[in-house]
């Protein structure tokens, strides 16, 4: 993967500035940096090692050399995406699934809000960064993680969950442009075509734990659990208690038995 083969392979697109870094800090700085300097359009920043990928709420994201792909999309105020912003993280989400099962045939699962496991083990996470004036939307940015070969991670053991890798799913080796090719088309033609409603059914199809009794961790060491039921139009994770009734949650960390359940940075 290199500057030239990125290029080439998103020829078509239109994307108005492509940077490569073989090691960066994060790309969603670059891609901010990108927006700061007045950059107007779409801008897609991809690397191969990230120093200081990140996670939600501080969390690190490791993507280490020659094994997983590491990228960001900005996009400038006239080239937002029309759908609402807590729909944005859904919407790369399934656009992510979507190639994953076109490509591989595999049957990735989205846990809310913006993970993607198959066989219940996490293959990639987004990291969704808006930024507002007031109450108006400015400018976005989506960064994407997603492991490619087993050595895209060093320290698997401190993980929240299991992770799992393309590579030790399919057993298929492809080159990581063409998949990186593959998921940005994906990701900017639902962000043009896709509406509210297309999306919201695409991405409870394909939600992880589904009638499943979940744990829902808030702020401040609150939970709640109940069977988790859907999300609503505004992407809210709907649970429904023991008698039936329903809450709905804007933000929380679902967690869930099954799942090997760690504290981690
Ligand atoms: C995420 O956060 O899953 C969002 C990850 C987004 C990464 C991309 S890479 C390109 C762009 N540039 C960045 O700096 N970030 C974005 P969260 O749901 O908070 O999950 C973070 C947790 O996942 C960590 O605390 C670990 O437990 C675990 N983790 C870290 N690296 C992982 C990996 N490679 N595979 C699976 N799990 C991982």
């Amino acid at each position: 993967m290199d500057q030239t083969s990125i290029e080439k392979a998103l020829q078509n697109i239109a994307i108005q500035k492509i940077d490569y870094f073989k090691q960066i800090g994060s790309t969603n700085d670059a891609a901010n940096q990108w927006l700061s300097s007045g950059g107007q359009g779409i801008y897609l920043c991809v690397a191969d090692e990230q120093l200081k990928g990140r996670g939600r709420d501080g969390r690190k994201w490791q993507s280490p050399p020659n094994s997983a792909l590491a990228f960001s999309l900005a996009f400038s105020k006239d080239h937002l995406p029309q759908i609402k912003p807590p729909l944005i993280t859904g919407l790369t989400s399934v656009a992510i699934s979507k190639t994953l099962e076109n490509i591989f045939k595999l049957e990735p699962k989205i846990k809310w809000p913006n993970d993607i496991l198959v066989d219940r083990k996490k293959i990639g996470g987004i990291l969704t960064e808006a930024n507002w004036q007031g109450d108006e939307f400015q400018s976005l940015i989506v960064g994407i993680g997603i492991n490619v070969a087993s050595s895209s991670i060093a320290e698997e053991a401190h993980f929240r969950f299991p992770a799992t890798y393309i590579e030790t799913e399919t057993k298929i080796s492809m080159k990581r442009v063409e998949l990186l090719a593959s998921f940005v088309n994906s990701i900017l033609q639902h962000f043009e075509q896709f509406s509210e409603q297309q999306l919201l059914a695409a991405w409870e199809e394909r939600m992880a734990f589904i009638g499943e009794t979940i744990e829902i961790q808030l702020s401040e060491g609150k939970a709640f659990s109940g069977k988790l039921v859907g999300i609503d139009s505004s992407a809210r994770l709907r649970l429904q208690d023991e008698d039936g009734k329903e809450a709905r949650f804007a933000a929380g960390e679902i967690r869930q038995q099954a799942f090997v359940d760690r504290l981690d940075n």
